[in-house]
């Protein structure tokens, strides 16, 4: 047996009992399963309270994650017995329909069989739901971010329709063999159209996002188990939408058309067109969202939440770990308490890491 490879997983089930009130000779006796299995199979399986409260703490030591005051409420999906493409792509279907929960988005993830299992899956999406984007010689259409996966989409046999709001296919990839694809069913996909509470003329602009944000690119590591195929998701933060995926000049670079609509002057910088544009478009994303009934958070709110995590934290005498440079929100940061301290950016496991992309 690895050495190593025990004491990530002493490491973590230390932890784990400590943490949920166990004692150390139950941790002890369960360590002692542990340490045989590695020594006849290599790996370990965890139960599915150890994955269950592993994901929580992913969560928690997320460096970059605002959202982080409410980890312990994560949902946790068990599908590790998934053995095939169409068995993974149910079950993502499944994710994407108790996650919104018409509207009111219920934090969670599913997890797929951990890597050292004979049947790995990797999904190639960055999120299961994401428009595509194209390079077209009229210039790009859609989201720029999508452009190189999109490519792989149509590669793969997915028909485009070219517009500007194209929902990707899942494409899941079991080992090393040709990936799968399917088309989400569009009744579980929520989307918003943005509209301003005061400005008729911004419906025009025809803006729309989906409501939740499902990560499935990352990897989770509990314990020294790598879990390659596990979306999570939350809810939105506003600026997300507002201060970049609509803003951001390489994505859908709304902010001169929305300060054209303002009347304001946009050869001088010193008007502050793109600032006041930011603020309309953020107040239009949260407005909409709420008009649907789809959960969202604004960054003030989530500033606030985020405070409230650093004081349970503190409490429990561990040390909020965090990446400033994340942290802080893209619209009005120093109106919040993050811009104003420091914090370690150290990571701790269990976690969620990035990958190599599989294509
Ligand atoms: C990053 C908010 C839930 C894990 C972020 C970011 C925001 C955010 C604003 C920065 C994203 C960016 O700038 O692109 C929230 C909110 C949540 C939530 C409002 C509502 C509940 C979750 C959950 C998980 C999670 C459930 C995992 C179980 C992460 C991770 C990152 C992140 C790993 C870094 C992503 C990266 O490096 O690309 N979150 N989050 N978050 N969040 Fe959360
Ligand atoms: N900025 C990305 C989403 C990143 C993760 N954000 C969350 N995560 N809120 C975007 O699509 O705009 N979450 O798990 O809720």
């Amino acid at each position: 047996m690895s050495r190593e490879k025990f004491q990530k997983a002493q490491e973590f089930i230390y932890q784990f009992y400590e943490e949920t009130g166990q004692t150390k000779e139950q941790a002890d006796k369960r360590l002692s399963i542990i340490s045989d299995e590695l020594n006849s199979t290599g790996s370990y399986r965890q139960l599915q309270e150890e994955l269950a409260y592993g994901a929580k703490l992913a969560w928690r030591n997320s460096n970059r994650c605002i959202g982080r005051f409410f980890w312990e409420t994560l949902q946790v999906i068990d599908k590790r017995e998934a053995k095939t493409e169409e068995e993974v792509a149910k079950a993502l279907f499944e994710h994407i329909k108790v996650a919104t929960n018409s509207g009111k988005i219920k934090p969670s993830i599913t997890v797929f069989p951990s890597k050292e299992s004979d049947t790995n899956f990797r999904i190639w999406n960055h999120q299961l739901i994401r428009y595509a984007g194209y390079d077209t010689k009229d210039g790009i259409l859609g989201d720029r971010s999508s452009i190189e996966f999109t490519k792989k989409c149509i590669e793969l046999g997915w028909e485009p329709t070219y517009s500007r709001f194209d929902i990707l296919p899942l494409v899941i990839q079991k080992n090393n063999e040709e990936p799968k694809w399917f088309t989400i069913p569009t009744e579980l996909i929520v989307e918003v159209e943005i509209e301003h509470p005061n400005y008729a003329w911004f419906k025009e602009l025809q803006l729309k996002w989906y409501g939740i944000p499902i990560i499935s690119d990352m990897k989770m590591e509990i314990g020294g188990l790598i879990y390659e195929a596990a979306p999570f998701n939350g809810w939105y933060m506003g600026t997300e939408i507002g201060a970049r995926n609509f803003a951001d000049e390489d994505r859908y670079n709304q902010l001169p058309i929305i300060a054209e609509g303002l009347g304001l002057n946009i050869r001088s910088n010193a008007s502050l067109w793109k600032d006041r544009a930011l603020v309309e478009l953020n107040l239009a994303v949260m407005h909409s969202f709420r008009r649907d009934g789809v959960s969202i958070v604004d960054h003030h709110t989530a500033a606030e939440q985020f405070k409230q995590f650093e004081a349970k934290e503190r409490i429990h005498k561990r040390e909020v770990t965090g990446d400033w440079t994340w942290l802080i929100p893209p619209l009005s940061p120093a109106t919040t308490h993050i811009f104003h301290k420091p914090y370690k950016n150290i990571s701790k496991s269990p976690n969620y890491y990035y990958q190599h992309k599989p294509y």
